[in-house]
């Protein structure tokens, strides 16, 4: 059944027709005025906060999409190497326009809680399931949220995989919002379409929440866009803090690497589908053509930092080795676990000039905790991918 704001039905006005020129917006709930009295209780602030929330769900679903498929490809897909910096600017966006989508969340949960006092609570069984709908919509949003945010301040008090749990929610919140759209769609069209003569409580509501969204992104944006680095109060990591002024994620030290990293019997090989193995040391790779790249690190958590990266190109090594040109390489750490070990790249990245094994990092050698002796770095890549202290290319 099609629900009308309250006071707005057929039978209240003459004719049985809508009215377009009614001036107050109705209360969400009716019989309930004397305990939730704020005029900010109403469909229309609820309806301005609905879309504005539409919006960022559906961008942070999109770059989150991008994020999981450029992490864990299907057998299908391969990502372009180009633009440079697209995923740091998708991952950026998903993670600053998620931190700033809070205030819109809170605000609209503020706004509409009165209903959850609505009596009866079902008034006919396609009622209850909207309703039930309702929870599973607020809980995924929350969950979303609040897993997000644990995630970027590297606060693993849940004990499920962050990413999985994350990936499945999206869909379980995209699919009841898109029910709730189809329900809500018309009320809100029509509240939006009223001209409340009582419009600046509401509206200065509405500011403020926008002037919170906007602080919240004001204060992280810097930890992706570089000339803001210092306005990043709220961003756990930020460009120029860390050895060579790029921020380290996972140490040497925590990953347990910085004695076969230091080895001076260090050696760097080519296997797997090639015509001539590869056995390098970090000299005969020096005595390679070097190759300079200003390309950032884009880490899954939102923060990017570009930078200037020295080494050997991979096509060059690949070239080297004789390996088809469809060959599907890993990269492999010297790490001995962690989910971070190895790496895929694909033809359309490991053809592209600017993908290197990096042997130097802003003008002097890499540091331990950015992958000494060796570390790949490419464009349009998660940090998550950018390999370091790589000691095996597989090709296959
Ligand atoms: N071997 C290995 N490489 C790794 C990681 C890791 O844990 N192990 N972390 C990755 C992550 S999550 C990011 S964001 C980048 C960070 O690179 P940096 O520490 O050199 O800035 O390295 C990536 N490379
Ligand atoms: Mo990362």
């Amino acid at each position: 059944m099609v629900r009308r704001p309250a006071g707005l039905t057929r039978a209240s006005l003459p004719g049985g027709r809508l009215s377009r020129v009614r001036l107050t917006p109705p209360p969400l709930v009716t019989g309930l005025s004397g305990r939730f009295t704020s005029r900010l209780h109403d469909t229309r602030v609820a309806s301005w906060l609905g879309v504005a929330l539409g919006v960022s769900i559906a961008v942070s679903f999109t770059t989150g999409l991008v994020s999981h498929f450029m992490q864990h490809p299907a057998g299908w897909m391969q990502w372009p190497s180009r633009p440079v910096g697209l995923y740091r600017v998708t991952q950026g966006v998903h993670v600053i326009g998620g931190l700033a989508t809070v205030p819109l969340l809170l605000a609209k949960l503020w706004t509409v809680y009165p209903r959850l006092w609505r009596w009866p609570p079902f008034r006919s069984a396609g009622h209850a399931v909207q309703r039930v709908l309702i929870f599973v919509l607020v809980g995924a949003a929350l969950f979303q949220t609040v897993t997000g945010i644990l995630n970027i301040a590297y606060w693993y008090v849940f004990r499920f995989f962050f990413t999985t749990a994350h990936y499945w929610t999206a869909y379980i919140l995209v699919g009841a919002l898109l029910v709730h759209i189809a329900n809500e769609a018309g009320t809100a069209r029509r509240a939006l379409m009223t001209r409340p003569r009582d419009g600046v409580g509401r509206r200065g509501f509405l500011l403020t929440v926008a002037a919170a969204s906007g602080a919240i992104a004001a204060t992280t944006v810097g930890q992706t866009a570089t000339p803001l680095a210092r306005l990043a109060v709220l961003a756990p990591r930020r460009p120029g803090i860390g050895p060579q002024g790029v921020p380290v994620n996972k140490s040497a030290a925590t990953t347990g690497v910085t004695a076969a990293a230091r080895d001076p019997a260090f050696r760097l090989t080519v296997t797997g589908r090639v015509d001539r193995p590869l056995t390098l040391s970090l000299d005969a790779l020096r005595a390679l053509p070097q190759h300079t790249a200003r390309l950032p690190i884009a880490c899954v958590e939102g923060w990017s930092v570009e930078a200037d990266w020295t080494g050997v190109r991979l096509r060059d090594l690949l070239d080297l080795a004789g390996a088809p040109a469809g060959a599907r390489i890993t990269v492999e750490s010297l790490e001995r676990g962690g989910l971070y070990r190895t790496s895929m790249v694909d033809p359309p990245h490991w053809h592209d000039p600017l993908t290197l094994l990096a042997l130097g990092l802003n003008g002097a050698p890499l540091a331990l905790d950015h992958g000494y002796p060796c570390r790949l770095i490419a464009p349009n890549r998660p940090g998550v991918m950018q390999t370091k202290w790589v000691h095996r290319v597989v090709v296959a």
